[in-house]
């Protein structure tokens, strides 16, 4: 069939991405990972997004997305046969019989009847929606039956960030599922209402909070991999969105879905379970640490810029310190809690935090703040950061805390710069 289709919600977003993309419409598919080859002049060339694909449709690269094309291309060809031979017979007919001149001629004898015609326009229509019915219908049935021997990936949405966990145990933000197998993800939602979509693979689906929903897909060519810190730039993999806007920070939900063969998944999968315990404890901190800032970095800034949660930077001004200084916090009793569902009394950290307190020490603090966040709200932010129950083990809340600690051996971006000179 031919492609030269689509409908109005695949123009504005081809037309984005083309914008984006001086070169227009012919980019290079997804596929072959060439760098860039565009931009004509020498200075590095700019990062471009690309879905690949044509300019009508990104590339089909699921086994369910031939059906879903072909249901669509259907619907939309059919819809141009219509509009064209409508169009055209009544500004035919308009033109045939029209009135001429002042005097109006009436015809008594005009047909005002014709059976086979009436029978025709009824029944013709009749049948291709019956036809477009069963196309969607087997087709939103194979969409909602994941197989039975699908691998299993648990998805929480998250403001702003997704996580998924495989069946050992292992978690990443970039979803990467194994070639030539079928794939069901198991979705839920820490806060609020959220949609996955890889246009890729034509599948959508709602993630919604306090209910599971289950998406499936198959996905028969390896994409390669590329670790998370680059993939935002890069050509490689399918792209993976948020699709409903979920707050301020809801583009930062564009993720990345690499497929791997077998072995390279396998092997991905056990690294990608045992990297935290492979990190040697004294360098937990400066390796780990800024790995798992990525989940934070939406809210928590290092530089003291103010962001949806607090600094975990020095912060000069104003009550609320940075984090790195919440072990002064404590001792000097600054930085109100009120407004929190446990205080509304503007009474300080140091009457919550020491021996024989609500927390022991600083670090039963941020432990608690990770997994129970609405505990102990600071003055002046609102209870807008998700649990990390079950998401983060405790090697991984001491790598954070290690990282808080030691925040002045950290760049802005998270990065590990060691101890700066001073
Ligand atoms: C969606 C935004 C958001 C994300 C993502 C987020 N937080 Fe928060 N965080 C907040 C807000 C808002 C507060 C202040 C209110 C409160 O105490 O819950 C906060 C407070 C905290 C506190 C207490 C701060 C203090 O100054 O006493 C800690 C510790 C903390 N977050 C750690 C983390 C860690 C670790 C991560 C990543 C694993 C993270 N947060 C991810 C929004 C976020
Ligand atoms: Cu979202």
């Amino acid at each position: 069939m031919i492609d030269l289709t689509s409908n109005v919600v695949d123009i504005l977003s081809s037309t984005m991405l083309a914008m984006q993309d001086a070169a227009g419409a012919a980019a290079p598919a997804v596929q072959d990972a060439a760098p860039v080859a565009a931009a004509p002049a020498a200075e590095p060339a700019p990062q471009v997004r690309e879905l690949g694909g044509d300019f009508w449709m990104p590339p089909a690269a699921s086994t369910l997305a031939p059906a879903t094309d072909f249901a669509f291309q259907a619907i939309t060809w059919l819809s141009y046969v219509f509009f064209f031979g409508i169009t055209f017979v009544l500004v035919y007919l308009t033109v045939k019989f029209r009135q001429k001149g002042t005097e109006v001629k009436y015809d008594a004898g005009a047909p005002v009847h014709n059976t086979p015609l009436e029978v025709g326009w009824t029944v013709i229509p009749l049948l291709l929606v019956i036809a477009i019915f069963f196309m969607g219908f087997k087709g939103f049935l194979d969409l909602s039956t994941p197989p039975k021997d699908a691998y299993e990936i648990n998805v929480t949405a998250a403001q702003w960030n997704w996580n998924f966990k495989y069946p050992n145990g292992a978690t990443s933000n970039d979803l990467v599922v194994p070639a030539g197998q079928p794939v069901k993800l198991v979705m839920r939602s820490n806060d609020v209402l959220h949609s996955l979509y890889i246009p890729d693979f034509r599948v959508k689906k709602d993630v919604v909070p306090g209910r599971y929903s289950y998406l499936w897909f198959q996905a028969d060519e390896p994409t390669g991999f590329v670790p998370e810190d680059q993939s935002a730039n890069t050509t490689v993999g399918h792209y993976l969105f948020c699709t409903e806007y979920c707050g301020k920070d809801h583009s930062n939900m564009n993720r990345k879905v690499f497929v791997l063969n077998e072995t390279d998944f396998k092997e991905w999968e056990e690294t990608q379970a045992r990297w935290l315990d492979e990190v040697p404890d004294e360098e937990l901190y400066s390796i780990a640490g800024p790995k798992l800032y990525l989940r934070c970095s939406n809210c928590h800034s290092i530089d003291g810029t103010a962001g949806t949660g607090p600094s975990w930077g020095d912060q000069t001004s104003g009550s609320l310190a940075g984090l790195g200084t919440l072990w002064q916090r404590v001792t000097e009793g600054v930085s109100p809690i009120d407004g929190g569902t446990r205080d509304n009394g503007g009474r300080k950290l140091a009457d919550y935090i020491g021996p024989g307190k609500l927390y022991e020490t600083p670090e039963d603090y941020i432990r608690e703040s990770i997994y129970n966040p609405g505990a102990l709200l600071i003055s002046g932010y609102g209870p807008n950061m998700p649990h990390f129950r079950g998401q983060l083990s405790d090697r991984a809340v001491d790598a954070i805390i290690g990282m808080i600690k030691n925040i002045d051996q950290f760049d802005p971006k998270g990065r590990y710069i060691g101890n700066a000179p001073n």
